[in-house]
C-alpha cells in the first residue's frame, strides 16, 4: 500500500507517541526503585508476581502475612487438579480450590488456574480410562471446571507437560496422548468454549534452554497453532531449576522467541535449588530476563517459604523456613525495581525515516542500566541515551557502545567520548554524574551510517 502524506505524518505521530509512551515506562520505572514488595514493583510495569499456594496452609499466620504482603497472583499448587476437582467421575469439587480463589480476591490478587488436562494426579477413574471414552472424559472435564471459573482467572494451564524429555522432540506418552495427537488442541478448544475470556496457556518444564529439543518440539506445537487459529494466548515455562537443570544462558532467547509466535510468556513455577550470592544471582538473571521481554507479563514462584517447597531440601526460594526474606528475594526485587524496560520497536514505514527504540535488560540491585532511542534516517542517526541508576545512587557512569562497521560519531552533548567508530566509551561530564536511586539522565550523539540494533552497556562509579 502507499503511503499517503497524511498517513506518513499519522504513522510518525504514533511512533512519537510509543517514543513517548517509552520514556513514561521508564519514568513509571523511576518510581518503581521505591516498591517494597514484589508484587507492587511487578506492578509497576505492568506485571505481576505470584506464588503458588496451598489451601491447608491458609490457616497459617506467617504464611498467609507474606502472602499477602508480597504477591499479586496465585496458583493453587494441587488443588485445581484433575483428581482434587473430579475425584469420581461427574463428581466436582471445588472447595478447596475456591478456598484460594476467595482468599486471592479478597486481597485484590488475581490467580492462574493449574492445570486442566496432564497425565499426572488423574484420579483413578480417568486413570484406567482410555480411547474415545477418556477423549470425552477429558473434554468433559476441561468443560466443567473451566465453566465453573468462568471469567474468574486470569489464566489457565489448559495443557500441562506433554512433552517428552530428552532429544526425541515428541510428545509425551500417556493415556490422553494414545486417544490421538490432537487432544491438546481439543483441550484449548473446550476451554475457549467455556470461558472465552481468560488466556489459555500450555506449560512445561525443562523447556528454558532455546537449543533443547523438547523447547523445539513445544516451539513448534505452538507455531502450528497460531497458524490453524487453535486458540492458544500463552505459555508457561516451570523454570524448575538446580544444578543439573541450572538457567540457561539463552532463557531470554527462549522467552522472547515464543514471545515472537504472537503469544505471551509466563514462568510459572520458578525455584532455584541453592543458597546465598549464588541462587541470589541466578534468580536476578531469570527475573531480569522476564524484564526485558515485552510479553513476559509476570513470574511465580512455587511457593513462598523453603519448607513451603515440594524441594524444600534444596531451599530454592525467596524467604527462609522462617519467613525471613534470602538474598534471593533481595536481588529478584532489585531486578523487578530496575526493569521497567523493554524491548520496543517501532518502525515508520517511510522511503526516509525509520525511528527504532530498544532497551538493554535491566542492572541488578546497585549500578546502572542503559537504553538507546534511534532517530534514524538514509544517511545517519541521533541516538538518545539514557542511563538509570539501580537501587542505589551513582556518583558517576561509563557506557559502553558497540557502533555497527560504517557508523561514526560526528557530534556529541552531554558525554565526554572516547572513540568515534567502532567501540565507543561515553562518560559523564561535571553536571550529570550524579544519580539518585532510580533516576535518569540522558546524553546523545549524532552519527553517520546506520545505528540499528546497537546495545549500550552501563557501568557506576
Ligand atoms: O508442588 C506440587 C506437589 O505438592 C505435588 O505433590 C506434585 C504432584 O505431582 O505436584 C507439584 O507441582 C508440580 C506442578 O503441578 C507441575 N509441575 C511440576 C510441579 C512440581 O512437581
Amino acid at each position: 500500500m502507499k503511503l499517503t502524506e497524511r498517513s506518513v505524518s499519522r504513522a510518525l505521530l504514533v511512533s512519537s507517541l510509543v517514543v513517548a509512551t517509552t520514556g513514561a515506562a521508564l519514568v513509571l520505572a523511576t518510581s518503581a526503585a521505591a516498591a517494597t514488595t514484589l508484587g507492587a514493583s511487578a506492578a509497576q510495569t505492568g506485571r505481576y508476581f505470584g506464588t503458588a499456594v496451598s489451601a491447608n496452609k491458609l490457616s497459617d499466620s506467617t504464611y498467609v502475612g507474606i502472602l499477602n504482603r508480597e504477591f499479586n497472583m496465585v496458583t493453587p499448587e494441587n488443588e485445581m487438579k484433575i483428581d482434587a476437582t473430579e475425584p469420581n467421575q461427574n463428581q466436582f469439587s471445588y472447595g478447596n480450590a475456591d478456598r484460594i480463589v476467595s482468599h486471592a480476591k479478597s486481597q485484590g490478587m488475581r490467580v492462574r488456574g493449574h492445570t486442566l488436562a496432564w497425565h499426572s494426579q488423574q484420579p483413578g477413574w480417568m486413570q484406567n480410562m482410555s480411547g474415545s471414552a477418556l477423549r470425552s472424559a477429558m473434554l468433559n472435564h476441561v468443560t466443567q471446571v473451566a465453566t465453573h471459573y468462568k471469567g474468574q482467572l486470569y489464566a489457565w494451564d489448559v495443557v500441562n507437560e506433554a512433552f517428552a524429555d530428552g532429544s526425541s522432540g515428541g510428545r509425551r506418552d500417556s493415556n490422553l496422548q494414545r486417544t490421538g495427537n490432537d487432544w491438546i488442541e481439543a483441550a484449548f478448544r473446550a476451554a475457549r468454549a467455556a470461558d472465552p475470556d481468560t488466556k489459555l496457556c500450555y506449560n512445561d518444564y525443562n523447556t528454558d534452554d532455546w537449543s533443547h529439543a523438547k523447547t523445539q518440539a513445544v516451539y513448534s506445537m505452538v507455531r502450528d497453532f497460531k497458524s490453524r487459529g487453535v486458540p492458544i494466548d500463552c505459555v508457561g515455562f516451570q523454570s524448575h531449576f538446580n544444578s543439573q537443570s541450572p538457567v540457561p544462558s539463552n532463557y531470554q532467547t527462549t522467552l522472547s522467541s515464543f514471545a515472537a509466535l504472537g503469544v505471551d510468556v509466563q514462568i510459572t513455577e520458578l525455584d532455584i535449588e541453592g543458597s546465598g550470592s549464588t541462587q541470589a544471582s541466578n534468580y536476578q538473571r531469570v527475573v531480569a530476563a522476564c524484564m526485558a521481554v515485552a510479553r513476559c507479563n509476570g513470574i511465580t514462584v512455587w511457593g513462598i517459604r523453603d519448607s513451603d517447597s515440594w524441594r524444600s531440601s534444596g531451599t530454592p526460594l525467596l524467604f527462609d523456613g522462617s519467613g525471613n526474606k534470602k538474598a534471593a528475594y533481595t536481588s529478584a526485587l532489585a531486578a523487578l525495581n530496575s526493569g521497567g524496560t523493554t524491548t520496543t520497536t517501532t518502525t515508520t514505514t517511510t522511503t526516509t525515516t525509520t525511528t527504532t527504540t530498544t532497551t538493554t535488560p535491566p542492572n541488578p540491585g546497585g549500578g546502572c542500566s542503559a537504553s538507546v532511542s534511534l532517530n534514524q534516517w538514509n544517511e545517519g542517526f541521533v541516538a538518545t541515551v539514557k542511563v538509570t541508576a539501580g537501587s542505589s545512587a551513582i556518583s558517576g557512569w561509563s557506557v559502553g557502545i558497540a557502533l555497527p562497521s560504517g557508523a561514526t560519531v560526528t557530534n556529541a552533548w552531554n558525554a565526554q567520548r572516547s572513540g568515534n567508530t567502532g567501540s565507543t566509551t561515553w562518560t559523564n561530564v561535571s553536571f550529570n554524574g550524579q544519580v539518585p536511586a532510580g533516576q535518569s539522565i540522558e546524553f546523545g550523539f549524532q552519527a553517520t551510517g546506520s545505528g540499528s540494533g546497537i546495545t549500550p552497556t552501563c557501568s557506576a562509579s
